[in-house]
């Protein structure tokens, strides 16, 4: 309750904050994109990771406002990147409002941020969740030209034929998978499969978590396309976009 009234504050006072981190190309050099990651910066408790408010902003149906204040922040701020991706979070609950694609269509008009360039991030609950409003929404994003990215895949239920029916664009197989690289055959023949699947449905693969050269290496050998990790870059202030700029292709 308390959390909520200091959120909904936040959100006016203008103390959330993006940050970007760096996608790369599987050679873990070239820099292809950005996600957009929120944060509190609290006036007395520091950074707040949205691990904790993003719960109660779903519970208490502040995510929506939350979601596409990041998503205007982050259209406008990444407009003059070149041609880089940027990849924005939203919730399920998200697809709930029933104008989301009207609201998406005027935060690309107002900022002039193209369509192409934009990757919608969901996960595998709405899906699952037993939203059929949900579809017709993601059908009219990737008809504004949107891509959608499937985020944490194998963490539930996802099934490669769910991806082929829904037309994902990108999947982003689960940190828990890349971690296990060198841990446990299984994560890595699960990774294996996953990108040869992907391959033949055309659809690209970018690993998360990844923390370890030893990682980075497995996921070259089996030919997934992109990377994200602490190993290559976390999330950074816009402040600091600039040196991974240097590096986009
Ligand atoms: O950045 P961090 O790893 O702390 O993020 C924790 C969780 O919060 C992740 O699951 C991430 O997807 C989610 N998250 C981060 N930013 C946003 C956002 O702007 N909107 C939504 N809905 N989720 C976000
Ligand atoms: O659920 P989602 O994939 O959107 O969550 C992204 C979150 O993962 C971000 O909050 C980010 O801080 C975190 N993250 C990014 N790279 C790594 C990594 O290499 N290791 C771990 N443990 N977390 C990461
Ligand atoms: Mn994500
Ligand atoms: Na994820």
């Amino acid at each position: 309750r308390d959390l909520e009234l200091e959120l909904q504050r936040a959100l006016a006072e203008g103390e959330l904050a993006v940050y970007y981190q760096p996608q790369f190309a599987i050679d873990g050099e070239a820099v292809i994109g950005f996600e957009a990651l929120v944060r509190w910066v609290h006036p007395t408790q520091g950074l707040i990771s949205p691990g904790e408010f993003i719960p109660i902003a779903e519970q208490t149906g502040l995510i929506t406002e939350l979601d596409m204040w990041v998503l205007r922040n982050a259209c406008a701020q990444a407009r003059g990147w070149g041609s880089v991706k940027l990849a924005v979070n939203l919730s399920p609950v998200d697809f709930r409002t029933r104008d989301l694609e009207a609201q998406v269509k005027r935060i690309l008009e107002e900022t002039g941020f193209p369509p192409e360039r934009l990757e919608i991030e969901i996960t595998e609950n709405l899906l699952f969740g037993n939203q059929p409003e949900a579809f017709a929404s993601l059908a009219a994003l990737r008809r504004m030209g949107i891509r959608i990215a499937l985020d944490d895949f194998g963490s539930g239920y996802s099934s490669l034929g769910y991806i082929r029916r829904f037309r994902v664009d990108t999947i982003k197989i689960d940190r828990g998978f890349t971690q296990n690289i060198g841990q446990s055959d299984d994560a890595a023949a699960i990774i294996d499969c996953v990108v040869r699947l992907a391959r033949a449905l055309a659809i690209t693969v970018t690993a998360e978590g990844v923390e370890t050269r030893e990682q980075l290496r497995y996921l070259q050998l089996v030919g997934c396309h992109h990377v994200q990790g602490y190993l290559l870059a976390g999330p950074v202030p816009v402040s600091s976009i600039e040196r991974y700029l240097e590096r986009a292709t």
